[in-house]
């Protein structure tokens, strides 16, 4: 009868722990998800990504654990799309601009000088109309569920400051792979060399490249500065990230687990962009300390490049549809009244 009882009492022990976690997967193997991103461990990315891999972790009772992958461990951002797609991989975080081959209204994003600043950038990246461009990656086989914040990106090379347009002439300059970027600066007049980032230190340093774009934070983080000597502060287009699922994983979760993962992902853009923008404010600093020469364009100058970077807006706006154009521009105006 002991025995029994024994049985009885530690079954039902078990049924009452496992009441709480029911839609997640009975099995006593926590659920292993691999989280890729391309920047280092150190990065802000790195930071976000492992504060997401906490708050999977503790809301569903360590039955859903993240395996944050750093460094492009897993791959470039296009190659991490692929798997997520073929349900190779469950998630990653990457740029949003690497995604326009999937999804073209990503390009929206890439508008030089669409956002002039966070606020207007996190009221239409989280409202209707970032909502509404993440819906399309569905039929492509991703769920998109928030944005993170690469933020305002900025000029750096080793050839000589960049205080007007023409200095940008001849400049071997690598950008990231789609065409907005490299319409965009091939219009400056720089020579635009699309490249992975997982290449593009290496690029740098055996200047095969002579320069690059990026937030402040990316250009500490890794470490730029040790193979640029110019930083021209031109905020010349706001860069967000965005954090994906592959959709065939993703239908094959729980209510629950999809739950656990889409509220995990909006604390961790709050924690992401508040990390971001703390870093970044003290980044320019650090780049200086460094020893970097930091130069600001004049308004003269900035306002010539916005002009000149405006044509490729017409193409942007063919590209992703001149609906979608028109409605953000509408936003973006009501925003500023
Ligand atoms: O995985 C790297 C990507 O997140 C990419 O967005 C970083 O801004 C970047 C770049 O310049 O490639």
């Amino acid at each position: 009868m002991n025995m029994i009882r024994r049985t009885f009492v530690s079954a039902a022990a078990v049924a009452m722990l496992a009441a709480p976690l029911a839609g997640f997967a009975q099995d006593i193997k926590p659920r292993l998800i691999r989280f890729g991103y391309g920047l280092n461990e150190q990065s802000n990315q790195g930071r976000a990504a492992k504060f997401f891999a906490e708050q999977v972790e503790k809301a569903s009772g360590g039955k859903m654990k993240v395996r944050a992958i750093g460094a492009a461990a897993l791959g470039p951002d296009v190659q991490m799309q692929q798997a997520l797609i073929g349900g190779a991989q469950e998630m990653m975080v990457g740029s949003t601009a690497t995604l326009v081959g999937i999804t073209k209204e990503m390009a929206l994003w890439d508008t030089p000088f669409l956002f002039n600043n966070a606020k207007e950038a996190d009221a239409v990246l989280d409202g209707p109309i970032g909502q509404k461009v993440i819906a399309k990656l569905q039929e492509k086989g991703l769920v998109g569920l928030v944005y993170w914040e690469n933020g305002f990106r900025n000029l750096t090379n080793s050839k000589r400051p960049v205080t007007k347009l023409e200095d940008l002439n001849g400049i071997k300059l690598r950008v990231m792979q789609n065409n907005v970027y490299l319409d965009s600066f091939k219009t400056l007049g720089a020579n635009a060399v699309p490249l992975p980032f997982s290449e593009l230190f290496s690029a740098l340093e055996t200047n095969t490249v002579d320069g690059q774009e990026n937030p402040y934070n990316t250009i500490l983080s890794s470490k730029f500065f040790e193979v640029q000597k110019y930083l021209s502060i031109t905020n010349h287009v706001y860069s967000p990230w965005i954090v994906l699922v592959s959709k065939k994983w993703w239908d094959g979760l729980s209510k629950d687990e999809q739950k656990v993962l889409a509220d995990a992902a909006k604390a961790s853009r709050d924690f992401e962009r508040k990390d971001t923008r703390d870093e970044a404010g003290k980044a320019l600093a650090d780049l200086k300390a460094k020893g970097m020469q930091i130069n600001e364009l004049s308004p003269v100058e900035a306002g010539r490049m916005r002009d000149k970077l405006t044509r490729v807006n017409a193409g942007i706006g063919a590209g992703i549809g001149m609906e979608l154009w028109q409605e953000t521009q509408a936003e973006l105006a009501r925003l500023r009244k």
